[in-house]
């Protein structure tokens, strides 16, 4: 039978989140390695599957196309319900539905960081033309902008600074929703919330502000990392440094 297809990329956030989701279900996939500085995301065969020309994108058995992390999560978790990713009740599921939105607005606080490994380094590389030309492919203002800004204007320590300074800010609320108890952001297990938040907290370990993430800082983050780590699909879902 016919596998999923999911199109990645080892160090993409988004891609993280649905490789964690699938490894805690236990699915198998075909694996389609996506590279974001030959702008394969933005050929018109895959923006025909992804309109947006993000990854990830998940082409299911039938064909299928579903993207935005999020919603594949929740996909998977309605598909195969065990083990359950998402908080039990109308309420707290409503609740998780916010917070990763709440978590998706703040990517672009991690590209701030995470672009200047790679992709940066390529995209200074181009021509004037070949940027011209790589912008024209790419849906989103929004990320025409980081793509030019990767090539062209490497962000401030003003802006780095801030960049960081909101993303410490979602420790402290991660730290303040695990004060009430359950062990996990929502519901008292574990779900879709704290694997919308992993990539994230990966990267303010290793890079960001790698002392956010200590039991001085941020005690219950830092007791959660732990756990989370810990987890079997943490490993299987490669959420590897960005050093490698
Ligand atoms: N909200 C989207 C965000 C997807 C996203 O931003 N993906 C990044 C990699 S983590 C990407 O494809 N970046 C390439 C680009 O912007 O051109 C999701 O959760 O799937």
């Amino acid at each position: 039978m016919a596998l999923p297809v999911l199109h990645h990329a080892w160090k993409s956030s988004a891609s993280r989140r649905v490789r964690l989701c699938l490894a805690e279900k236990g699915v198998r996939f075909e694996s389609v390695l996506v590279d974001l500085t030959r702008g394969e995301h933005h050929t018109p065969e895959y923006l025909k599957k992804n309109p947006l020309g993000v990854i990830p994108l998940l082409v299911l058995e039938d064909g299928r196309a579903l993207f935005e992390s999020g919603t594949i999560c929740e996909y998977l978790d309605e598909t195969i319900p065990d083990p359950p990713l998402r908080p039990e009740g109308a309420y707290d599921r409503a609740t998780m539905r916010n917070w990763i939105r709440h978590v998706d607005g703040l990517i672009g606080n991690l590209i701030i960081f995470n672009w200047k490994h790679s992709i940066a380094k390529v995209a200074s590389q181009w021509s004037d033309a070949e940027l011209a030309e790589k912008l024209r492919s790419i849906p989103s203002k929004e990320r025409q902008e980081a793509w030019l800004r990767a090539a062209r204007k490497p962000y401030t320590e003003d802006e780095q600074a801030e960049a960081r300074r909101k993303l410490v800010a979602l420790l402290d609320r991660m730290e303040e929703m695990l004060g009430s108890g359950g062990g996990w952001l929502i519901g008292g297990r574990y779900s879709i919330a704290d694997i919308a938040v992993v990539p994230f907290v990966k990267r303010i370990e290793e890079e960001i502000a790698p002392d956010e993430v200590s039991q001085a800082k941020h005690p219950r983050v830092h007791d959660w990392w732990q756990r989370l780590q810990a987890r079997p699909a943490f490993k299987v879902a490669r959420i590897e440094s960005f050093y490698d």
